[in-house]
């Protein structure tokens, strides 16, 4: 029921009845930076005890924090800014959102209404800059609000678009004067705007619930659709049941836990042999891909052995990713999480029914334990300094909690991290791998613990991409935000370094190299940061506690051997065949 059901009729203002809906909607925090034209909307926020306005430093920090705290807590996430450059800046957060599918509110500002076209302050109207169209191929809705009687049924309409089918952000663009307008509004709980769609093909179903019990190697490739969908742990019943193996995209890493046995880590993109052969190898005959879209990251380049003997059965919300690069042979429509279930039950009724599955994987060898599924595990146990980008990450697993979120930046230190790293039980990776923007790493986690103060997050970031968008970090010590950022430091852009070693003239590019050495742990410090430093085999193991043990945020600056390369074999052959043809 609606707080202001009583009142149902009289007039409100605008505002107020925007913020009715954020929080029946149960966003909490607003992350962005207040402005002239957008003031009244972030005065309201401000004063308003249901929400948390956090200000940012730069207004991709707050699409990023918003991003990190619908991508972990699955809730709609809301960022703002105000016209013009508050805007533009947003764009790349919002990019990214989209790119992977992350509900999210923008709003931003604009003239007033009777002002649009006659060259006000930072207008962005249609007659000029055209906020709206620049938010609307990164977006899934982007509109202008007419006036502020319109203003409820765009943002319902917003909200629907952004949590119905794949998630995805929307933006509104509000005039000015609108925000204090009386506004008479019938009101709508959102169960009555928006449906939470729960339908799927029955036959369908039942057809991929027999290829999977007649298979004898079957094999599940499971994507972030998984995780969006909430169904991490009816996969793993699935798996088990059937018994299939699982491999995760890289994205996915870790939403089938990847210390379980059935578990072939990752396939793709800086990915595990395991994975790479039993996929491509010519044994399996049933694979079934959930919430994957198959991209390039994903299949190798689009590698042509992705293909089982007998069927390929594909899973996704979305139908426009269902056959886009490998023909399917039985396609599922619908929520992973829903449809997973469903076949879990007619496996059951089969199997209660006197069906018997033909997995044959029990009979087979088993994998190999974690540390030696990765290239050059005794990189691992290197006592050498400087370290290794695989040393400190294993002493790190030693001192991980089981429920942590784990953020990876982009760069050479996330094909670590995607390779070196063992996402088991409850821990979660989180990786904007879609757009592949540096600086979400850096940002998102300080949404994602706003979110749920109750896990650990810790942040896995470049020196790169911390001097992207490492001003951020004050933002979270001022808000007292528990983010634990580790950066591996080796004083340059290490994947462009040792990636143009393998791709065109193969010389290695030395301006990406910094000229001066950075003092992180020093900047840190002077951000408010209680930061450590770590140069040494063995000292992270003891270092992590006590950086998790800060009530606020702190950082670990890590010292690595930049010599070493990172695991960027595939994506350099994609690279030189895309620029050498
Ligand atoms: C916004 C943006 N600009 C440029 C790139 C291209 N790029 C990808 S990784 C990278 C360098 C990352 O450096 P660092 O954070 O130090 O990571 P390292 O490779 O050294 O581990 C660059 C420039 C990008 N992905 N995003
Ligand atoms: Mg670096």
């Amino acid at each position: 029921m609606c707080p202001a059901e009583q009142d149902e009729m009289l007039p409100e203002k605008a505002v107020d009845v925007f913020l009715r809906y954020l929080e029946a909607e149960g966003a909490r925090v607003v992350f962005g930076i207040p402005g002239g034209l957008l003031h009244p909307f972030f005065e309201a926020v401000d004063s308003d005890t249901r929400f948390r306005l956090v200000v940012t430093k730069h207004e991709e920090g707050a699409a990023f924090m918003a991003d990190g705290f619908a991508r972990t807590s699955g809730r709609l996430a809301v960022c703002a800014g105000t016209a013009g450059p508050g805007a533009t800046n947003l764009l790349t957060g919002v990019s990214c959102a989209f790119a992977d599918g992350v509900p999210m509110l923008v709003v931003t500002g604009q003239a007033a209404s009777h002002a649009i076209g006659k060259g006000a302050a930072q207008e962005t109207g249609r007659e000029d800059m055209d906020i709206v169209a620049m938010f609307r191929p990164v977006t899934k809705y982007s509109a202008m609000i007419p006036s502020p009687a319109a203003l409820p049924s765009h943002l319902r309409r917003a909200l629907r678009t952004a949590l119905t089918g794949r998630p995805g952000p929307v933006h509104l663009n509000v005039p000015v004067d609108f925000w204090e307008m009386p506004v008479t509004e019938q009101w709508f709980n959102p169960d009555t705007y928006r449906t939470e769609s729960k339908l799927f093909d029955r036959v369908a179903v039942q057809k991929a619930t027999k290829a999977l019990l007649e298979a004898r190697h079957p094999v599940i490739l499971a994507g972030s659709g998984v995780s969006v969908s909430g169904g991490g742990a009816n996969l793993r019943t699935l798996a088990e049941l059937i018994p299939a193996r699982v491999a995760t995209t890289p994205r996915a890493k870790g939403v089938f836990p990847e210390n379980h046995p059935l578990s072939l880590g990752v396939f793709g993109f800086a990915g595990h042999r395991a994975a790479r052969e039993t996929v491509l190898g010519s044994g399996v005959d049933v694979l079934m891909t959930v919430g994957a879209s198959l991209n390039e990251t994903t299949t190798l380049n689009w590698h042509n052995d992705f293909k089982p003997s007998t069927s390929l059965i594909q899973l996704d919300i979305d139908p426009d990713r269902v056959g886009r690069n490998y023909p399917v042979d039985i396609p599922l429509i619908g929520d992973a999480r829903t449809i997973i279930t469903e076949i879990v039950y007619h496996t059951h009724r089969i199997i209660r029914e006197g069906g018997a599955h033909r997995s044959n994987w029990s009979a087979e060898l088993p994998l190999p334990p974690w540390p030696e599924r990765c290239m050059e595990s005794i990189l691992r146990n290197s006592d050498s300094i400087p370290l290794t980008p695989q040393r400190w990450r294993a002493d790190m697993e030693l001192a991980l909690p089981g429920d942590a979120v784990i953020f990876s930046d982009i760069g050479g230190h996330m094909l670590f991290n995607i390779h070196y790293l063992c996402i088991r039980d409850e821990q979660k990776f989180v990786l904007n791998l879609g757009f592949g923007s540096m600086g979400h790493g850096t940002a998102a986690p300080v949404g994602a613990a706003l979110a749920d103060p109750s896990r650990a997050v810790i942040a896995i970031i470049g020196d790169g991409c911390f001097t992207m968008n490492g001003m951020e970090i004050i933002t979270a010590a001022e808000y007292d935000v528990p983010v634990v950022w580790i950066v591996e430091h080796n004083n340059m852009h290490g994947i462009t370094w040792h990636g143009s070693k393998m791709v065109g003239a193969r010389r290695p590019m030395n301006s990406v190299r910094y000229r001066k050495k950075l003092d992180i742990a020093g900047m840190a410090g002077a951000m408010g940061l209680t930061a450590f430093v770590v140069e040494k085999p063995g000292e992270m193991t003891d270092i992590l506690p006590r950086a998790l043990a800060i009530p606020g945020p702190s950082l670990i600056e890590v010292r690595v051997d930049g010599d070493i390369p990172p695991p960027l074999g595939d994506r350099a052959k994609t690279v030189a065949g895309f620029v050498e043809k």
